[in-house]
C-alpha cells in the first residue's frame, strides 16, 4: 500500500482533493471543491461527510462513532459486499460481507470541473479476503463528489465459474427529525420485516418511522425521496442496477445496545440503503460485470 506522501505526489489535486491521516490512524481523502465538501476513509472506501455548499451533512456519522482500523466506522456509507447481512453458510464470517472493514487501494483520482471531484478506488485482496471469498471478483467503488453525490460499485467476475453477489451501499442519511421525516417511492412495495422474522408484507403510503425499523423492499428499482420538513429539505435518491432498499433505524433500545450510535443519534439518521439483496442476489457470468449505481441529491 502506498503511503501518504506517494498518495499525494500521484493521487492529490490541487484545490481539490487532499489525502491525510484520519481519526484512528485511517488514512482520508479530504475533497474540498466549489460545490461540496467531503471525507473518505481509504478503508472501506467509506465515504464519511458529503455537503454541498450552503447545506447541512447530507450523511450522518455518529458523533460516537469508533476510527478502528478493521473495524466498521458508524455512519457514512458503508459497503457492504460480497453479500448482505449474515453469510448464508458461516456464522463466523462478517455481517455485511468484508469490504468495508479492509483497505481499499486508490487508482485514480480526476477533477472535470472546479465543482466535481471523482475518487476511483479497487479492494485489496490478501489471503484474509480469499478466506472468506474465494472467487476472482476484483470490485471497484467510484464516488463523484459536487452537488450531486454518485456512488459506483463495480464487480467483475473474472474468473471461470458464475458468482452470485449480495451487496449494497447502507447509507446513514443525517436528518432533522427521524420522526417526522416520510420515505416516498416505496409504496405498494413487498418488503421482508426484519423486525418480525423476515415477514412478507405490503406498504402502505410513504414509510414513516415512530420505533424500530428494519426492512428490506424487493424487487424495487424505484428512486425514493426522503422528505425531511424539519431541515425542509428532500433528498432524492436514484438508482440504476439495485432492485432492493433497505430502510433502517434502530430505535432507542437496540441504539443504546451497539454502543457507538450517540445518545441520540437514532434521532437524527435514516439509512436507506440502495443494493441487491436477498431475493435479488445478483449473478454474474465469467467475463461479466455488475454495476450497482446511486446518486444522491438536495432539493429545497
Ligand atoms: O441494513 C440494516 C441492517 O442490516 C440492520 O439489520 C442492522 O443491524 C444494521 O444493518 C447495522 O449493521 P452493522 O453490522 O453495521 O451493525
Amino acid at each position: 500500500m502506498m503511503d501518504l506522501a506517494g498518495l499525494n505526489a500521484r493521487f492529490a489535486i490541487q484545490d481539490a482533493l487532499v489525502f491525510k491521516p484520519g481519526p484512528g490512524g485511517l488514512v482520508v481523502a479530504e475533497v474540498e471543491n466549489q460545490a461540496a465538501s467531503a471525507l473518505i476513509a481509504l478503508q472501506g472506501a467509506q465515504l464519511m461527510r458529503w455537503t454541498p455548499r450552503g447545506e447541512e451533512p447530507v450523511i450522518w456519522l455518529s458523533g460516537a462513532a469508533r476510527f478502528t482500523p478493521g473495524k466498521s466506522i458508524r455512519g457514512g456509507v458503508p459497503v457492504c459486499w460480497p453479500w448482505f447481512g449474515a453469510h448464508a453458510s458461516e456464522a463466523g464470517f462478517p455481517a455485511h460481507g468484508y469490504a468495508r472493514t479492509v483497505p481499499w487501494e486508490v487508482l485514480a483520482t480526476e477533477a472535470p470541473s472546479a465543482t466535481q471531484t471523482r475518487l476511483v478506488m479497487r479492494l485489496v485482496e490478501t489471503d484474509a479476503t480469499r478466506a472468506w471469498w474465494p472467487h476472482d471478483t476484483p470490485v471497484e467503488c467510484h464516488i463523484t463528489l459536487g452537488e450531486t453525490l454518485d456512488l459506483e460499485l463495480v464487480t467483475r467476475n473474472a474468473g471461470r465459474e458464475p458468482v452470485t453477489i449480495g451487496e449494497a451501499l447502507h447509507t446513514y442519511f443525517h436528518v432533522g427529525d427521524v420522526e417526522r421525516v416520510q420515505v416516498l417511492g416505496l409504496e405498494d412495495g413487498e418488503y421482508l420485516d426484519k423486525v418480525e422474522g423476515f415477514r412478507r408484507k405490503t406498504q402502505s403510503g410513504p414509510v414513516v418511522i415512530s420505533g424500530e425499523v428494519d426492512r428490506v423492499y424487493v424487487n424495487n428499482p424505484a428512486a425514493c425521496v426522503i422528505s425531511d420538513p424539519v431541515l425542509q429539505r428532500r433528498i432524492l435518491i436514484d438508482k440504476h442496477g439495485s432492485e432492493s432498499t433497505v430502510v433502517w433505524n434502530p430505535w432507542i433500545e437496540k441504539a443504546a445496545k451497539m454502543g457507538d450510535l450517540g445518545d441520540a443519534g437514532y434521532r437524527h439518521m435514516l439509512c436507506v440503503e440502495s443494493g441487491n439483496v436477498a431475493d435479488n442476489l445478483v449473478d454474474i457470468a465469467p467475463g461479466e460485470q455488475h454495476r450497482l449505481w446511486v446518486s444522491y441529491r438536495v432539493e429545497r
